[in-house]
């Protein structure tokens, strides 16, 4: 087995998602953490968009592969390990993909939801949020996960973003983004059970997200974030 070494923020809901599947497959790993607003010169030279996650590969025979993006990352971390988080069948397994490209649209629209200034922008955000919510829930078949009983990739890509959605309805109960969408909010309830999801991020994202959608931008709070600061 190559060595792995990760390459984290400990507030990126990227890094979150390699650190799901690390966690679920048990995979052994370091992981070193970059202050993004000071990146040492090694990150630099390392990770060729500037982002994390990053993660080194280092072969038996010492050579180093580097790979970035936190979609590959996972996908090669389950093609190496013991287990499936894909099905084997290739339509099954586009399907799956296409829906963890779906995880990267809804966490773009958990940021946004997060940081809209004015009802009209938080009403269009909510109408594409929505739609996208109303469309998972369709997909979403017997549950609680994804693709039924067990946790896939998909799973590992919706984490961050259902997580910060749950927490930002929470803050403004109006957003009522879960309400009529049981089987999204069963999804999110079976992953916060799971130990994988639970060590995924530091112990006090709740407070540090809090601080984060209320804090001054520029001038202005959030909706939801004035309902922290309230
Ligand atoms: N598509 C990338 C997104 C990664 C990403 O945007 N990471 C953020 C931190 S959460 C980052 O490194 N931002 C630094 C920058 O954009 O310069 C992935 O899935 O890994």
């Amino acid at each position: 087995m190559p060595h792995f070494r990760l390459i984290s923020f400990e507030l990126c809901p990227y890094v979150q998602r390699c650190v799901v599947t690390l966690r679920e497959k048990k995979i052994p790993h370091e992981v070193d953490y970059v202050e993004l607003g000071d990146r040492p010169d090694w990150f630099v030279e390392m990770s060729p968009l500037g982002k994390v996650p990053v993660l080194e590969v280092t072969r038996d025979n010492g050579e180093k592969v580097v790979l970035f993006e936190s979609v590959v990352i996972n996908e090669y971390l389950d093609e190496v390990t013991e287990g499936n988080m894909l099905p084997a069948d290739p339509l099954e397994r586009a399907h799956c993909r296409a829906w963890i490209e779906f995880g990267n649209a809804l966490l773009s629209d958990a940021f946004t939801v997060t940081s809209v200034e004015d009802e009209a922008e938080l009403a269009k955000i909510l109408a594409k949020l929505g739609d996208k919510l109303d469309r998972l829930e369709r997909e979403i078949k017997g549950g609680p996960f994804f693709l039924g009983a067990e946790v896939s990739l998909v799973d590992a890509a919706m984490t961050p973003a259902l997580q910060r959605l749950t927490w930002a309805n929470e803050i403004h109960p109006p957003l009522a983004l879960f309400a009529a969408r049981p089987k999204v909010a069963g999804l999110w309830r079976a992953l916060a059970e799971r130990e994988s999801v639970q060590g995924s991020a530091p112990k006090d994202l709740r407070q540090q997200f809090d601080k984060m959608v209320g804090r001054d931008r520029g001038g202005y709070r959030s909706i939801v974030g004035a309902r922290v600061a309230a």
